[in-house]
């Protein structure tokens, strides 16, 4: 488990409740899949994952500059 999770997951119970998630509880939403409430490490892995896929536009696995500025900038 990272250590930005264990941080965020403040009862240490592998899940992020709203409140542990605190301002970002609406992208939170987003990433319980399974809208229990709490966003499991799996959920939050593919989370990212779908995150990396979208900002990696040419598909070479990698994210260069350009492309994580570009995924910056459509989040806005
Ligand atoms: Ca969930
Ligand atoms: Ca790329």
């Amino acid at each position: 488990m990272k250590a930005g999770w264990t941080e965020k997951d403040k009862d240490g119970d592998g899940m992020l409740s709203q409140e542990e998630m605190g301002d970002k509880a609406a992208k939170m939403t987003d990433a319980d899949t399974d809208k229990n409430g709490s966003v499991s490490a799996a959920e939050y892995t593919a989370k990212k994952e779908a995150w990396f896929k979208k900002a990696d536009t040419d598909g070479n696995g990698s994210l260069s500059k350009a492309e994580q500025d570009a995924a910056k900038a459509a989040k806005k």
